[in-house]
């Protein structure tokens, strides 16, 4: 299922362009075009939903462990995976997405190397 008029569904069409770092038949992960560090990542379900709770389970269960290696490939240390739900918890982009969001410390900096390998 997606939605014609969804930012996302065109971005898993390729209607829009992305710098894809995983992509499958459920899920596809690519980077954020503002991110917040370098490697700031996006994994969405590829099923249209808004949020967490209008995807079905097994559109879900590839999500974290996709996030997973893409914190990996990343480099980081450290860094948060979030997902909003809702405009009062700052979900601007109505369909669903998990954030990967390396967190470069000061002395370490961060290795991302994209594409994943
Ligand atoms: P939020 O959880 O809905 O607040 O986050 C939406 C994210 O989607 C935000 O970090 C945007 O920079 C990002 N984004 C994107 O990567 N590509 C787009 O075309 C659009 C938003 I619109």
């Amino acid at each position: 299922m997606s939605s014609a008029a969804c930012i996302f569904c065109k971005i898993v069409k390729g209607d829009i362009p992305s710098f894809k770092l995983f992509e499958s038949e459920k899920v596809l992960a690519f980077l954020d075009i503002q991110p917040l560090s370098r490697g700031h990542a996006l994994v969405i379900p590829k099923f249209h939903g808004v949020k967490l709770t209008d995807i079905p389970d097994e559109d879900l269960t590839e999500i974290l462990p996709v996030a997973k290696r893409i914190a990996i490939a990343s480099g980081a240390e450290n860094f948060n995976i979030l997902q909003n739900n809702g405009r009062i918890a700052h979900q601007f982009v109505d369909h669903v997405h998990f954030h990967m969001i390396p967190k470069p410390n000061e002395t370490e900096g961060l290795g991302v190397q994209w594409p994943m390998q």
